[in-house]
C-alpha cells in the first residue's frame, strides 16, 4: 500500500505484519489467541456510516480497474471552501476526492473485505462485552478513528470504535464513553458523535497545529446541540513524555467519570511510543503498563479497539503491556 509522505509516494507505515506481531505477542504472554470474527450483517455499519459512502467503498476499486488503471486507487482533487459538495461526481476520480481527505489511504482489491472484517471484529468484541465479560479487545486492521460518517483517510475506511460504541448502545447501554489514546486526533469518531449526548468522546493527541490530521483536534471543539460538553480534546506538544501525557489522562479520566458511562471504548493507538516512525511523543514501553493500569483504575468494563502504532519491532510488547497493566492494575 502506498502513501504520500514528505512529497514522495512510498510504502505505507500501516504494514500487514503489525497485526501478526501483536497476535504472536498476546499468545506468548498467555492471553487468549485472537479468533476470526463471524461475518456480521452490514446493518451495524450502516447505523454509523452513510449508505452511499459504503457503496462507494464497495465499488471503487472495480470502477478504477474498469477505467484501465493499474495498482491502487488514490484521489488527486478535493472540494475545499465554497466548492460544490451537494453533488457527488460520477467518475471514480471525482468520487475518490469527494470521499477521501488524504493521499495516504489507497483503495485496493482487498480494501472492502479488510475494512468489513475489521469492523466485524469490533462488532464481535462489543457482543462479547454484551454477554457479561468485563473486557474485550478487537485487533482491528485497518484502523478506524479517522473515518467519519462519509469520508475516509489516515489508513481508516470504517470507524470500528464508533461502530462498536453504537452496537453497545443498541444492545442496552445508555451512555458510552470513548477514550482515544492514539497519537493522532480521531477526527472521524469526533465527527460521528459530535452532536450527541449519549457518547462522550475524549482524545489525547498531538496538537493539530503541527501534526496530522491538521484540521481537527483543537481544545475548543467541545460538541454541538445535544452533544455540547460531550467532546474533550487535549492536544499536546511534540516530545510529550509519560509525565505530561499522564497528566492529560487524569484530566480526561475525571471528565469520563463525571459523564458516568455504562461502558468505555478505548481507541488503542500505541503510536505515542518514542520509537514510532511517524509520530513524536516519547512514551517508553514500560509506560504502557501504567497506561493499562490507569484505564483499569477508571473502569474494568472496557472494549479496546486497535488503532495506530507503527514501530513494528516493539508493537507487540507495547500492546501486551497495556493489557498486562490493565489486568494487574
Ligand atoms: C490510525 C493512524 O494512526 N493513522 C495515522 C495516519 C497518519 N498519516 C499521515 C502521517 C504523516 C506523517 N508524516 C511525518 C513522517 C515523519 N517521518
Ligand atoms: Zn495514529
Amino acid at each position: 500500500m502506498m502513501e504520500l509522505n514528505r512529497g514522495r509516494l512510498g510504502e505505507s507505515f500501516d504494514r500487514p505484519n503489525r497485526i501478526e506481531t501483536i497476535a504472536i505477542a498476546l499468545a506468548a504472554a498467555g492471553f487468549d489467541p485472537p479468533t476470526s470474527p463471524p461475518d456480521a450483517s452490514i446493518e451495524p455499519i450502516l447505523v454509523v456510516h452513510d449508505s452511499r459512502y459504503v457503496q462507494f467503498l464497495q465499488r471503487a476499486y472495480h470502477d478504477w480497474i474498469a477505467l484501465g488503471r493499474e495498482g491502487e486507487a488514490l484521489p488527486m482533487a478535493w472540494p475545499v471552501r465554497g466548492m460544490r459538495i451537494d453533488v457527488v461526481p460520477s467518475s471514480v476520480d471525482g468520487r475518490l476526492g469527494y470521499y477521501a481527505f488524504d493521499v495516504g489511504t489507497p483503495i485496493t482489491a482487498g480494501t472492502w473485505a479488510a475494512a468489513k472484517g475489521s469492523a466485524d471484529s469490533a462488532i464481535a468484541a462489543a457482543d462479547v462485552l454484551g454477554h457479561g465479560n468485563s473486557a474485550a479487545f478487537a485487533l482491528c486492521r485497518p484502523p478506524g478513528h479517522h473515518a467519519a460518517r462519509d469520508y475516509f483517510g489516515g489508513y481508516c475506511y470504517l470507524n470500528n470504535a464508533a461502530i462498536a460504541a453504537q452496537r453497545l448502545l443498541d444492545s442496552g447501554a445508555e451512555r458510552v464513553a470513548i477514550l482515544d489514546v492514539d497519537y493522532h486526533h480521531g477526527n472521524g469518531t469526533q465527527e460521528i458523535f459530535y452532536s450527541r449526548g449519549d457518547v462522550f468522546y475524549a482524545s489525547i493527541h498531538a496538537d493539530p497545529a503541527t501534526d496530522y490530521p491538521y484540521f481537527t483536534g483543537h481544545a475548543d471543539e467541545t460538541g454541538a446541540d445535544s452533544g455540547v460538553g460531550c467532546n474533550l480534546n487535549i492536544p499536546l506538544p511534540r516530545g510529550t513524555d509519560w509525565d505530561r501525557w499522564s497528566t492529560a489522562f487524569r484530566a480526561a479520566a475525571r471528565r469520563i467519570a463525571t459523564f458516568g458511562p455504562d461502558v468505555l471504548v478505548v481507541s488503542l493507538g500505541v503510536d505515542t511510543f518514542v520509537g514510532d516512525p511517524l509520530a513524536s511523543f516519547r512514551l517508553q514501553s514500560a509506560d504502557y503498563l501504567r497506561l493499562g493500569a490507569s484505564i483499569a483504575g477508571l473502569t474494568r468494563r472496557v472494549l479496546f479497539v486497535m488503532e495506530g502504532g507503527y514501530a513494528v519491532d516493539e508493537l507487540g510488547a507495547n500492546v501486551v503491556n497495556v493489557f498486562r497493566g490493565f489486568a494487574e492494575g
